[in-house]
C-alpha cells in the first residue's frame, strides 16, 4: 500500500489532521511530544467511481463508495514533532526520521496562523513564521539524508572500485530510504556528481542529499489553521515563497469536526465536500450548533473545503502520478466469482501495464496470466497494454482458460 508520512513542527496540526483522515481517536493535545509513538492509520483518497457511469450499483471490498465517489485506502504515519537537531539524536528524532524515511511521499503541515514559535511552543496567533518553521523541517529531512549517505560512502566507494556502476552503488546504499532508482540518476545528474565518491566535498554530499530528497519524498504543504483571522496573509506568504509546490489551505480541527459529527449521525457529510447537511436541527446541542455554524462561516464559506481530503488527493494524484483501475473476474457482469460488482479499486503509477496490475493483484496471476479483457469495449489488451485512468479490466489466466 502506498504510504504518506505527516510532518511538522509540534502543534502545527498533525495528530488533528491524522485524526480527521482517519477517523481513529489518537491523543490530541498542546503538550510537546504528546505523541511518542508513530502513529499508523488508513486513510482514503477519493475519486469518481465508474458505477454511475457504467450503470451498476457497486459493492466494494477494498474500497468504499459514498454517492458515487470511491474511497480507496492509503497509510498514513503520524510523526511525532520534529525539531531543529533532530538529525543528530535531539527529541526523539533519529526514530522518527526514519519513519518518515520509509514514505512513498509526505504531508507536511506548518500553522499559517502563526501560532506556535520557533520551537513548537504555542504562542500568540501571528507571532510564529511558517516559513521560516517549513525551511526548518526540509532542513532536518535533509540533513537525516546526508548523514546516511556520509555513513554509506565507504561501502559506496568499495563498490565502485570493484567494477559497479556508480548510479547502482549509491542506490543500494539507500535502499532504507526507499529511493528508487531512476531518483538516484536524477539527482546524481541535477547535482553533477559524475566524478567517483572519492572526490565528493561536503558540500556535494549536501546538494546530492537534497536532490534526493526533494525526488524520493514529493511533499504537499499544508497551511493549516486557516480559521483563525491572520492566517490568510502567511498563506499568501507561503504561496509564493514555495512555488514550486503545492501549498494547500487547510483547517484540520474543522475536517475531524465534520467526521465525528457524520460518524454521530448528527450531520450528511461526504469528506472533502463543499458543504454538510444537518439532519436534525433539534438534536444538536447549542456547543455543536456554534461549532458547526463556524466551520461553516469560517472555513467552507472561505476556503471552499477543509484542504484534509484534497492534499491527501494531491499527494496520490499529482506526486505519485496514480490511477485508479477495477480489476474484475467476469468482464461482462463486471464482479467478481462471488458475483459482487465492481469490488476493488487499485493505485497504479501513470505508466503500469496489465503485468504490473497482475502483480499487484496476486503474484502466481502475474505468472499465469495470458491476456486481459477491457471490461468496457470486451476487447482484449496485451499484458504490455498501459492501463488507463479509470480501465475496467478482467485478467485472464492459464488455469482459468476453458
Ligand atoms: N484553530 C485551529 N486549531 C487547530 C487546527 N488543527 C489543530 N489545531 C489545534 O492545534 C493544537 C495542536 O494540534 P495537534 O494535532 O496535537 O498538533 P501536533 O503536535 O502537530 O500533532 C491543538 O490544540 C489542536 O486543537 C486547525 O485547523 N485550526
Ligand atoms: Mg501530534
Amino acid at each position: 500500500m502506498i504510504r504518506v508520512g505527516i510532518i511538522g513542527k509540534t502543534n502545527t496540526g498533525k495528530t488533528t489532521f491524522f485524526n480527521a483522515a482517519t477517523l481513529l481517536s489518537a491523543e490530541v493535545s498542546t503538550y510537546p511530544f504528546t505523541t511518542k509513538q508513530p502513529n499508523t492509520g488508513t486513510a482514503y483518497v477519493r475519486t469518481i467511481c465508474v458505477c454511475r457511469e457504467l450503470g451498476v450499483k457497486d459493492e466494494p471490498r477494498n474500497s468504499a463508495c459514498i454517492d458515487g465517489w470511491r474511497f480507496i485506502p492509503v497509510e498514513l504515519v503520524d510523526l511525532p514533532g520534529l525539531i531543529k537537531g533532530s538529525w543528530e539524536g535531539m527529541g526523539l528524532g533519529n526514530r522518527f526520521l526514519s519513519v518518515a524515511a520509509q514514505a512513498d511521499a509526505l504531508i507536511h503541515v506548518a500553522d499559517a496562523s502563526g501560532s506556535i514559535d520557533a520551537e513548537g511552543r504555542l504562542t500568540r496567533p501571528g507571532l510564529g513564521n511558517p516559513i521560516l518553521d517549513v525551511y526548518d523541517i526540509e532542513e532536518e529531512i535533509t540533513m537525516w539524508f546526508a548523514k546516511s549517505i556520509h555513513k554509506s560512502l565507504k561501502t559506496v566507494m568499495k563498490r565502485v572500485e570493484s567494477g559497479a556502476q556508480l548510479e547502482e552503488a549509491v542506490y543500494r546504499s539507500l535502499a532504507g530510504l526507499r529511493v528508487k532508482m531512476d531518483h538516484v540518476e536524477k539527482a546524481l545528474a541535477r547535482s553533477g556528481l559524475e566524478k567517483p565518491p572519492k572526490k565528493w566535498s561536503e558540500k556535494d554530499v549536501m546538494v546530492f542529499a537534497r536532490e534526493v530528497r526533494r525526488l524520493s519524498k514529493p511533499t504537499v504543504i499544508i497551511a493549516n489553521k486557516m480559521d483563525i483571522a491572520n492566517a490568510s496573509e502567511n498563506y499568501e506568504r507561503m504561496r509564493e515563497e514555495f512555488r514550486g509546490s503545492f501549498v494547500i489551505p487547510a483547517c484540520s480541527e474543522a475536517e475531524l469536526a465534520l467526521r465525528r459529527a457524520e460518524e454521530k449521525g448528527f450531520i450528511r457529510y461526504v469528506p472533502g465536500e463543499e458543504k454538510f447537511q444537518v439532519l436534525d436541527e433539534a438534536k444538536l446541542t447549542k456547543e455543536q450548533r456554534w461549532a458547526l455554524n463556524y466551520v461553516q462561516e469560517r472555513v467552507l464559506s472561505r476556503w471552499v473545503n477543509t484542504g484534509v481530503q484534497f492534499a491527501i488527493n494531491m499527494c496520490i494524484f499529482k506526486l505519485l502520478n496514480m490511477n485508479t483501475v477495477y480489476p474484475v473476474e467476469d468482464a461482462k457482469r463486471l464482479s467478481d466469482h462471488m458475483g459482487r460488482i465492481l469490488p476493488d479499486a487499485f493505485l497504479i503509477p501513470y505508466s503500469a501495464d496489465v503485468k504490473e496490475l497482475a502483480r499487484e493483484i496476486h503474484t502466481e496471476l502475474a505468472k499465469t496470466m495470458l491476456y486481459a479483457i477491457d471490461a468496457r469495449t470486451g476487447l482484449r489488451l496485451p499484458t504490455d497494454y498501459v492501463l488507463k485512468d479509470r480501465d475496467v479490466v478482467s485478467i485472464v489466466a492459464a488455469a482459468r482458460k476453458k
